[in-house]
């Protein structure tokens, strides 16, 4: 059976705290044995063996350089960072008197544990005792593995200014790179006043025709293809013809006052004077089944019908929590209760994860969603860059290339090449990684003053669109970055549901943080109705491209950001007004017709 994964990783802004404390800070500490060295998990397990001793031993000497300069952490208040504490610990102590005695630092990715086997004792080889080491496994806060990185590998060590000095210039480390707090990129309007949802209908148009009588159905979307009712006013034939679709499902979609980002990316904005925009979603009915969509994220809470795993239907779907963070790393989550919920620390709200639930919900909710049967995975990773390229290992590890998509939707005015490398590792691999051009209204193309994740090579940005529609043209978001990295604009205005924390069913939210999951949506539904292509980084954003709308857009920040709004591949316009005569308001979208000057 072909499986296919898409990957999906949220929007973060990088603050940039540029250099102006000398506290203690964990950083991204690069080893490298040698530049012929290849990737660490495409080589043999006897090279593997080599370079975990390599690495180990290494990181034995770090620590060693941080136990000999324990009065570099002693903080200004005059007593000693607490983090040190560990070096106190009597295990670790005997190893001072003891060239033979060394920490296994734990590697639970990737086991070391065969370090401490001992050559076997029938062994012929006489081995010398001295070449014996004891090796005591420790899980140490101030030296710790992160993972293999193109040709190196990357530790996270807690430093001081002094040791940063010492270990940074040592000739095995590449580079060193503190480690970012990242932010939240998107706004949830949690204060807006209440607002009833209307209706919504789902309305799969399949080949059978009488096949809908078990559905509850709006009354416009009461269709078939063959149908003679009158109140239909879109064609299933045409969008066939148009999208090459297997089968065509319809929701129509009424949140009186809520952003209608559904529709917008299953039409053209070429909408005759006079008529009235259709509200429906047109997509494809295979809705991205088969795909699994990756989230690094706040959480999620997935026992909830916004999401809905169609249980016992042949389309059911996974949707799951599958990895947390626990002591500042992320691992697999283990019982059922955190497959099903899982929230990080520190959020604003506190036990809900509303970021991560407007994310997954916007990508493949039920109701509010783009790939409604798509598989749903959150790994709910806390603020930090470490964390995020932990998050990517784990994705690494877990999802299958050339099946799999990664939405980053995270910004950096700090720069990490940790992450810029284990992205590049990633498409390489085989992955497809999609971006956020994130919100600071700035070209982030330019790698100076800052440089933004849109800017690292192989990735598919996307940036921001409001929903309103004026004159056959959309605005580009207030906030929205834009250059020419930036491939592919999206709404930023979304809905996102209420799963037990606001007061009303539904939450407007906006930010780049949102248009990012409606790309990586439709991308699993291009996977999904696809299922024997082997989408690749660039091959996705060929398609991509080639599907958007072009020059649509005004208002973009710059001449050269590419004028091109996301579509799924309907662009047909169909208006509710014209249902007596439905082809009176067909418009046939024909990009190579429609191009015009693009106004800034
Ligand atoms: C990826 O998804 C997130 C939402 O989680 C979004 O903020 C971000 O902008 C997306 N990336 C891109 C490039 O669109
Ligand atoms: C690096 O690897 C190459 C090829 O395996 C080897 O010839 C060379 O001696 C190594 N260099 C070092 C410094 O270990
Ligand atoms: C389209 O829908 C019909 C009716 O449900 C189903 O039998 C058929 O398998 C579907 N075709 C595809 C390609 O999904
Ligand atoms: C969409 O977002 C913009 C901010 O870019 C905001 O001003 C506008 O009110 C939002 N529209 C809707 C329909 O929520
Ligand atoms: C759901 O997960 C199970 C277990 O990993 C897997 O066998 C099954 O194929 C998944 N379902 C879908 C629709 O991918
Ligand atoms: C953009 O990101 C910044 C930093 O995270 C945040 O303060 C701001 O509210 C965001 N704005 C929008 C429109 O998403
Ligand atoms: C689109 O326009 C081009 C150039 O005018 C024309 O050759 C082509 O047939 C048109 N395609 C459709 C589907 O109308």
């Amino acid at each position: 059976m072909n499986k296919h994964f898409i990957l999906f990783i949220i929007v973060f802004l990088v603050n940039c705290f540029v250099g102006i404390n000398a506290e203690n800070d964990y950083y991204i500490v690069a080893i490298l044995r040698n530049s012929t060295d290849g990737y660490y998990d495409d080589e043999s397990i006897s090279y593997q063996k080599t370079l975990d001793k390599f690495i180990n031993d290494k990181m034995n000497d770090i620590y060693t350089i941080i136990d000999n300069n324990k009065e570099s952490y002693i903080l200004k208040n005059g007593m000693l960072d607490k983090k040190l504490d560990e070096l106190d610990n009597i295990n670790l102590k005997k190893r001072h008197n003891n060239i033979n005695q060394k920490i296994l630092f734990i590697n639970e990715r990737r086991s070391n544990y065969h370090l401490m086997d001992h050559p076997s004792s029938n062994s012929k080889k006489k081995v010398k005792k001295s070449l014996n080491i004891d090796y005591i496994p420790f899980e140490s806060n101030i030296v710790r593995h992160l993972c293999p990185i193109n040709n190196y590998i990357a530790i996270v060590v807690y430093l001081s200014e002094k040791t940063k000095e010492k270990i940074c210039n040592l000739d095995y480390v590449l580079y060193c790179e503190k480690d970012y707090e990242l932010t939240e990129e998107g706004v949830i309007n949690w204060e807006e006043e209440e607002e009833k949802e209307e209706k919504y209908d789902i309305n799969d148009n399949n080949n059978n025709n009488n096949n809908n009588n078990n559905k509850k159905l709006n009354k416009k979307s009461l269709s078939s293809s063959s149908s003679s009712s009158t109140e239909i006013y879109y064609d299933i034939e045409a969008i066939k013809k148009e999208t090459k679709w297997k089968n065509v499902s319809v929701q129509s979609y009424k949140f009186k006052g809520y952003p209608n980002y559904l529709a917008l990316i299953s039409q053209s904005p070429n909408l005759k004077k006079g008529k009235t925009f259709d509200e429906n979603f047109y997509y494809p009915s295979s809705a991205g089944y088969g795909i699994d969509i990756y989230f690094i994220d706040s959480g999620i809470i997935v026992n909830h019908d916004k999401y809905d795993t169609y249980k016992g239907t042949s389309y059911e779907r996974n949707i799951t929590c599958d990895a947390l963070t626990e002591n500042d790393k992320i691992r697999a989550t283990i019982t059922s209760e955190e497959k099903i919920k899982c929230v990080i620390e520190g959020i604003k709200t506190v036990g809900y994860p509303d970021h991560g639930i407007g994310v997954t919900s916007v990508a493949g909710g039920k109701l509010l969603g783009v790939a409604k049967k798509a598989n749903l995975h959150m790994i709910a990773s806390k603020l930090s860059y470490v964390l995020h390229i932990d998050s990517l290992d784990f994705i690494l590890k877990n999802a299958i290339p050339h099946k799999t998509v990664i939405n980053i939707s995270r910004g950096s005015t700090g720069y990490s090449a940790a992450a810029e490398n284990k992205i590049n590792e990633l498409v390489r691999k085989g992955f497809i990684i999609i971006v956020s051009a994130n919100n600071n209204s700035v070209n982030c193309c330019q790698k100076k003053p800052f440089h933004y994740y849109p800017g690292h090579s192989g990735t598919i940005s996307v940036g921001a669109i409001d929903t309103s529609l004026f004159n056959n043209e959309y605005q580009s978001s207030y906030y929205t970055n834009f250059g020419n990295c930036v491939d592919i604009f999206a709404p930023g205005n979304a809905t996102e549901p209420n799963l037990g924390y606001y007061k009303k069913d539904y939450i407007k939210i906006y930010g780049t943080s949102f248009a990012a999951p409606l790309v990586a949506g439709v991308a699993a539904t291009i996977m999904s109705e696809n299922p024997n292509i082997e989408f690749d980084q660039e091959l996705m954003r060929k398609t991509l491209i080639d599907l958007s709308i072009k020059d649509k857009i005004k208002g973009l920040g710059s001449k050269d950001t590419p004028n091109r709004l996301l579509n799924n591949g309907k662009k047909i316009v169909f208006s509710p007004d014209c249902y007596k005569n439905k082809f009176d308001c067909d418009i046939s979208y024909n990009t190579s017709t429609t191009k015009t000057k693009r106004k800034l």
